[in-house]
């Protein structure tokens, strides 16, 4: 069994769907945000259901779709802990496991270009970052990179695994698609046959440029691609916004106009989520399903139709802010007075600064319930 392999020509970087076969449970690996409208379209055409988004680092050259595809799908998110990828919900360590369907990756930690790089294995394949790329590896001149870190990754985890192990790579600048371990063992122009110094003065040596976008990159990869606002939380005054709905609140302001009947505060989670992270009293439970090209959700609109009884205004919860918005602009569409809330529900706290992320609606003080 194969991975589907998609290459975003801009960044030269390579995306990974693997799924099982039989119950269509896909896991996805450094999916690229300009690219989201192809994944989708790849999920549609196979039948998947995506359950993962995973990255082998916090990218310096493209900047990750997968806080969008865990909105749009429902997929759960899974970084590096080493990467320092707050928003992600699950934060791997070397030799954990995600499931996907009867299907099994595993992370081992590579570092070397990044600290917390990782490389993923799965039957027989591994997912290698930029860690190992064909005849290459990943640089080690930005972002906490080091090159005797790196060859150790390479010597000791990579090229311990068996020969006949297909390499996908995270990048490739040629044209070439996989190779094995047994090949780059043998006659990778880096590493093969040389020692860790020599290793590190070639790498030393190499002055490659800075990424075009790294400035842009690392950043919103910090936060799965999805870019908040950090002043959202003192937000108490509505923001206007130009882009086809009313405008941004806080949680903080939210509530203090749903308590006051000022505002119905509709909550567009899936069932799943909600019962999964917790529910918010009150809220009017209406799931924004719409994907990208796909037809208006015809639920939806009578769902918000009833809520804003009287004309109230509408404040609209997700996850982190990408569902509500697009939640908001149709409700406004409807003619609705309808606002988004700002860094959406997240859940428990603790293992939100676990996570290193400061947003959160129980994190604001708000009440919250557990099923
Ligand atoms: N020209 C590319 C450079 C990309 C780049 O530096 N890629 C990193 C991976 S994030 C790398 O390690 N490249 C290895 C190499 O160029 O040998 C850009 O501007 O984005
Ligand atoms: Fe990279």
């Amino acid at each position: 069994m194969k991975p589907l392999q998609l290459f975003d020509p801009d960044s030269s970087t390579f995306t990974y769907v693997l799924f099982d076969q039989s119950t269509r449970d896909a896991l996805i690996i450094d999916p690229v945000d300009e690219q989201i409208e192809r994944d989708l379209a790849t999920l549609r055409e196979y039948g998947l259901k995506l359950v993962w988004t995973v990255e082998t680092h916090a990218h310096a050259d493209h900047i990750t779709s997968a806080g969008k595809l865990a909105e749009l799908t429902g997929a759960r998110t899974a970084a590096p802990v080493g990467c320092g990828i707050g928003t992600a919900g699950v934060q791997l360590r070397h030799a954990d496991t995600l499931s996907f369907g009867g299907e099994t990756l595993s992370a081992l930690h590579t570092p070397g270009h990044t600290a917390g790089s990782m490389s993923f294995v799965w039957r027989e394949h591994v997912f290698t970052g930029d860690t190992l790329l064909i005849n290459g590896c990943g640089r080690t001149d930005f972002q906490s990179g080091n090159a005797a870190d790196l060859y150790r990754s390479l010597t000791q985890v990579l090229f311990a695994l068996p020969d006949t192990t297909t390499v996908w790579p995270g990048h490739d600048y040629q044209g070439r698609s996989h190779s094995t371990i047994g090949q780059e063992k043998a006659g990778n122009p880096r590493v093969a046959g040389k020692s860790e110094a020599e290793f590190v003065a070639l790498m030393d040596a190499l002055n490659l440029p800075k990424p075009r976008r790294i400035d842009e990159a690392v950043p919103a990869n910090l936060t799965s691609g999805i870019r908040h606002d950090m002043d959202g939380a003192l937000l108490m005054q509505p923001r206007p916004t130009q882009s086809g709905y009313a405008g941004d609140v806080s949680p903080q302001l939210a509530w203090q106009w749903a308590q006051a009947g000022r505002a119905v505060l509709v909550d567009v989670r899936t069932d799943a989520e909600r019962e999964w992270v917790g529910f918010v009293p009150g809220a009017v439970p209406v799931a924004w399903k719409q994907w990208p090209g796909m037809a208006m959700n015809p639920q939806f609109d009578d769902a918000v139709r009833q809520a804003a009884v009287g004309g109230k205004p509408l404040v609209l919860l997700c996850r982190s802010g990408v569902r509500s918005i697009a939640a908001a602009k149709r409700a406004t569409e409807l003619g609705l007075e309808a606002y988004n809330i700002l860094e959406g529900f997240e859940g428990d706290p603790d293992a939100q600064a676990q996570r290193g992320r400061k947003g959160g609606w129980r994190h604001h003080g708000l009440p919250w319930r557990q099923n």
